[in-house]
């Protein structure tokens, strides 16, 4: 690929956070589109704001990830050769990742601010597809729960960062922006207040006229999350995860 990282770094952030607006073709996103409504639909999960694949399949109650492959449309040419050019896993547990959350999300549909766990090795890779939609990472409430905290301090729970993730890019994420922070995308049919003071990778959107206005209406956005799952169990010692 020839990419030097380090122009796709977002330096507004405090830690390491990457953003490439033009990762996949169009036509490498159309057919990836294609591989995820075409999966048998008891693939998805249907949740109150949004439906959910997960591959190659759910994690145990004890955070184990029975071995199994990624099937091919998830790793070419997305893991194999892109990830692997960039170096993204390179530090990770098995220098790959072996999960992928497919996510869709309509008009009005979003997922409320949490962090990821220690199921996983602190890098998050997510290509995007179908329409853009802004990310937000908050402070992690201390103490008592966010509504108390709020009514006591009279300020209320705002993103500390907005990331705008166009439609064929890819977004990464790690270190304190996985371990100290939430993120979150909100449940809005129009993304809002969209500037270069308020969206962190303003300079690195492969389109900024588009957002001029400062709003964007909100398509099926659907994205590809890749992890690294630290616990693996071959099925040989799986009995032994499951009991
Ligand atoms: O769809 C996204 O970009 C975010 C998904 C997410 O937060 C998650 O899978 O934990």
């Amino acid at each position: 690929m020839g990419f030097d990282v380090e122009l796709a770094r977002i330096s507004a952030l405090p830690n390491d956070a990457f953003y490439i607006s033009d990762f996949i073709t169009e036509a490498e996103e159309d057919w990836l589109l294609q591989k995820v409504t075409s999966a048998p639909l008891p693939r998805w999960t249907h949740l109150s704001h949004r439906r959910l694949q997960t591959w190659p399949s759910a994690l145990t109650k004890s955070n184990v990830l029975l071995a199994s492959p990624l099937p091919a449309w998830l790793r070419a040419p997305i893991i194999e050769p892109r990830f692997q050019k960039l170096g993204i896993f390179n530090d990770s547990p098995h220098q790959a990742p072996n999960h992928v959350l497919v996510n869709e999300y309509r008009p009005g549909q979003g997922i409320m601010p949490h962090e990821d766990g220690a199921a996983y090795y602190p890098i998050v890779a997510t290509v995007s597809l179908g329409a853009p939609i802004v990310l937000e990472f908050y402070d992690k409430p201390i103490g008592r729960d966010t509504a108390a905290k709020t009514e006591e301090t009279g300020r209320t729970n705002r993103p500390r960062y907005r990331i705008l993730q166009e439609r064929r890019s890819l977004l990464v994420t790690g270190d304190k922006m996985y371990t100290e922070l939430l993120h979150g995308i909100a449940e809005t049919a129009r993304d809002e207040n969209l500037a270069p003071e308020t969206i962190c990778n303003w300079d690195l959107l492969r389109d900024q006229e588009v957002y001029r206005s400062g709003w964007s209406e909100r398509g099926t956005r659907t994205s590809l999350t890749y992890r690294d799952v630290h616990h693996v169990a071959k099925i040989g010692n799986t009995m032994k995860f499951l009991r």
